[in-house]
């Protein structure tokens, strides 16, 4: 009796073994010319200040012919339009919320004061709107922005609220890179997704405890996209904005690109490669070099996640054929990339006076034990300081770690100095199993005892489920405020 209950139990894990692989190698057509997010207009207020309007909105996605797909999206049915503001400039953001529900804006990556953050507590009622502003002061960049309502990320991520935020600066718009937006400077926002008839199957997988993971990938809202090539050099710009799916990009015939900037900005300079892992929340801005009428395929390869369980329940094993790139006939010539990129990171590099050491052990029921809790800071830093986090995975499972406001330098990846691919700018990185980073963070505030920032798992049903903690930035020899528990939108 027991042996056959055994015997039941192997041969249904084998058979969801079997079936955890998800391959879409070989079996996309590319028919689809791959939608470019428009960029968002603005106009100047009296004071100079740039003002955005989102308005977040329900509505149909025609994603495959004939099938309307439910959806949400921001000044339209899926995803948004790419906001674009310079170094040095003042920006007011109108948020309209004409959901049904409760949610936040979120500006990823963005250095701002932290009632300005859209964290889950700065909630947005049905009907109810919320204007954000900010001055833009930290390099050119490759953000984003998404919804951050405590417990329901994942959801408001997936139905479609999602969009880019570009930041300019003098110097880097000097720089020989490719920068016609939607031309030669493409946003390139990867998604997995899964269909049931003509609605989004949102279910986690059997054993999946990564969250959900879907059977195809779409950019920018577009399933089997091309893109059409007419310069000799395309600049892409990555950013993975799937809720637990992990990718690990190259082209189908293995050319190498060069890597020039990470989440929070430019290299020092470009770096080759012909992979580029990227964890949920994480960009890069890479430049691939074409030859007249050539194609070729982004594809994401399976990598290491850690264990062999990892590996198949975490789509560590899987693989995609993401997107098209067609070179025209004839291309118009682009320059090498310079040597250099920055003078300088922006970023501590851990020499200086470190003001606090802190460990982060992340376990999917929550970063040091503990789940997160509205009203609870967990960690005070002073302004104007300098801090060094080492973050550890404890649990196996397959993790990141998100740090709001501030953009980070990994110091060590397991001990040793990092690959060229992280010791750029960051403000998300992968943690799986086994692995330990030392990051370096300075804290330029302001202060504000009272509105914590978040530090979580960008995985976001892990996120959602508790694995998120709050820091509050205040003055010297200030202690932390009170943050209320609750939102008051019943
Ligand atoms: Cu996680």
């Amino acid at each position: 009796m027991i042996a056959v209950l055994i015997g039941g139990l192997a041969g249904t894990v084998a058979w969801l073994y079997a079936r955890a692989e998800v391959s879409t190698v070989g079996e996309v057509d590319f028919a689809q010319r791959l939608s470019v997010p428009a960029e968002a207009k603005s106009r100047v207020a009296k004071d100079g200040t740039r003002v955005f309007d989102l308005d977040m909105r329900a509505g149909e996605t025609e994603f495959r012919p004939g099938q309307k797909t439910p959806t949400w999206g921001f000044n339209g049915s899926y995803l948004g339009p790419t906001l674009r503001a310079e170094r040095g400039e003042k920006v007011r953001v109108n948020v309209d919320n004409g959901l049904e529900e409760a949610s936040t804006v979120h500006w990823h990556g963005m250095h701002l004061p932290a009632r300005m953050d859209g964290g889950p507590h700065q909630m947005v009622e049905p009907g109810g709107s919320w204007s954000p502003q900010w001055k833009i002061d930290q390099p050119a960049s490759t953000l984003w922005y998404h919804p951050h309502p405590h417990g329901k990320t994942e959801q408001h991520v997936q139905k479609g609220l999602a969009g880019m935020f570009i930041l300019d600066d003098k110097k880097a718009a000097k720089l020989p890179l490719p920068d016609r937006y939607g031309v030669n400077d493409v946003p390139v926002m990867v998604q997995d997704v899964r269909f049931d008839g003509a609605k989004f199957d949102h279910g986690h997988g059997m054993m999946q405890n990564t969250g959900f993971l879907g059977d195809r990938t779409m950019v920018n809202g577009t399933l089997a996209p091309y893109h059409q090539v007419k310069d000799e050099a395309i600049r892409l710009r990555l950013l993975n904005a799937s809720t637990a799916r992990v990718y690990n990009f190259g082209f189908a015939d293995d050319r190498d690109f060069a890597l020039v900037g990470t989440d929070g900005g430019l290299l020092e300079k470009p770096a080759e490669m012909n992979r580029l892992k990227l964890s949920p929340g994480e960009r890069a801005e890479v430049v691939v070099r074409m030859k007249p009428g050539e194609r070729t395929v982004l594809r994401s390869y399976p990598y290491e996640a850690g264990d062999f369980w990892s590996n198949r329940f975490g789509g560590a094993d899987d693989s995609f054929d993401v997107m098209e790139l067609r070179a025209d006939k004839q291309l118009r010539p682009a320059p090498e990339l310079p040597d250099r990129l920055a003078d300088r990171l922006e970023v501590p590099d851990g020499k200086g006076e470190i003001a606090s050491e802190r460990s982060f052990d992340l376990q999917t029921s929550g970063i040091n034990g503990k789940p997160m809790k509205m009203d609870r800071i967990d960690a005070t830093v002073t302004r104007g300081s300098t801090e060094i986090w080492n973050v550890r995975n404890i649990d196996g499972t397959q993790h990141n770690f998100h740090v709001h406001d501030v953009q980070f330098r990994i110091l060590e990846l397991n001990g040793r100095r990092p690959p060229e691919h992280l010791r750029g700018p960051k403000d998300t990185v992968f943690v799986p199993g086994g692995t330990t980073v030392k990051l370096a963070l300075s804290f330029t505030g302001p202060a504000d005892p009272d509105v914590p920032y978040m530090y979580h798992c960008h995985l976001l049903a892990h996120e959602d489920g508790g694995m998120m903690g709050q820091f509050v930035v205040v003055e010297p020899g200030q202690g932390a405020g009170k943050v209320p528990g609750h939102h008051d939108h019943h």
